[in-house]
């Protein structure tokens, strides 16, 4: 396993924050780093105590590495560390304390839907790369507003909520604009995508996400499924419209070379090599 590298990105997302420089081999807590000494930063819109965010520690002591208030505080890493009253990062250190732009101290749960279909020509046939000569797969993929890179159009499970729900929710919110449709138009959009998000889908990933927001206190970890419309025949036929989070949204050819948002590229390669696609 290699270390996390975007949760080390040297500026902190959305602020004039630098990170504390890590390198590689002072990632793992293990390694002992006396000058180790990591600025704390919490945004203020997360210390403005919104609904969807934790107190800040003190006042405030979750239990850890378990559900505690209907908040899932269990990671898929296993059990995380807890150091004066405050999470670790299983994946090591990211030069910066505190919370950031997350919302919950320790893992704060994702689910990313890998919608895909096979690329085909004006005549309906199968394309296939040029050199890898294999079949092409796109994936419905969003620009995330808050960075402008691309991304899966993925978002944060609800306390309580199933992970089928999140995936099926947060494709509507960000790559069909579910909130912003009439309530007719969203019972149509529910009923037209409820078809391919009730097969279970394939699970491609469950775990840590490298995302620029992790700190050493918090991070993200999602479980990541692929909704597969072989015959092209069920979302394929959907009009995409971006929404919420999301800025644009299109289909995009998978291919190793284009950029994503946080690890995403992981997660597309297993969805292609699972469908013995071009990667
Ligand atoms: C990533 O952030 C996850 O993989 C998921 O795609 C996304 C969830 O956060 P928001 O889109 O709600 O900001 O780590
Ligand atoms: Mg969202
Ligand atoms: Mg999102």
């Amino acid at each position: 396993e290699s270390p996390h590298v975007k949760s080390r990105c040297p500026q902190y997302p959305g602020s004039n924050i630098k990170r504390f420089p890590v390198p590689d081999d002072k990632v793992n807590w293990a390694q002992q780093w006396p000058q180790y000494d990591p600025v704390s930063y919490t945004t203020p819109l997360i210390l403005n105590k919104p609904a969807w965010a934790d107190p800040d520690i003190g006042a405030f002591s979750p239990k850890f590495n378990t559900v505690d208030n209907g908040v899932d505080r269990t990671s898929f890493e296993g059990s995380y560390q807890v150091e004066n009253g405050k999470p670790l990062n299983p994946r090591g250190r990211t030069g910066l304390a505190g919370r950031g732009l997350l919302g919950r101290w320790g893992p704060n749960h994702a689910a990313d839907p890998i919608v895909t279909r096979w690329k085909v020509d004006a005549k309906g046939a199968k394309m296939h790369h040029s050199v890898s000569a294999r079949p092409l797969l796109q994936f419905v993929s969003i620009k995330r507003k808050d960075c402008g890179e691309w991304a899966i159009p993925g978002g944060m499970v609800d306390p309580g909520e199933q992970v089928s729900l999140t995936l099926q929710r947060e494709f509507s919110e960000e790559a069909l604009n579910s909130l912003s449709a009439s309530p007719e138009d969203r019972a149509k959009i529910q009923e037209r995508i409820t078809n391919l998000f009730k097969s279970s889908g394939f699970e491609v990933y469950k775990g840590y996400v490298d995302d620029p927001r992790n700190t050493d206190n918090a991070w993200m970890e999602t479980v990541a499924v692929n909704f597969h419309d072989d015959q092209g025949n069920s979302v394929s036929e959907l009009p995409l419209q971006a929404g919420d989070d999301a800025g644009q949204v299109q289909w995009v050819d998978i291919d190793s070379s284009f950029p994503l948002y946080a690890n995403h590229s992981n997660f597309l390669e297993l969805v292609a090599k699972e469908r013995k696609a071009h990667w």
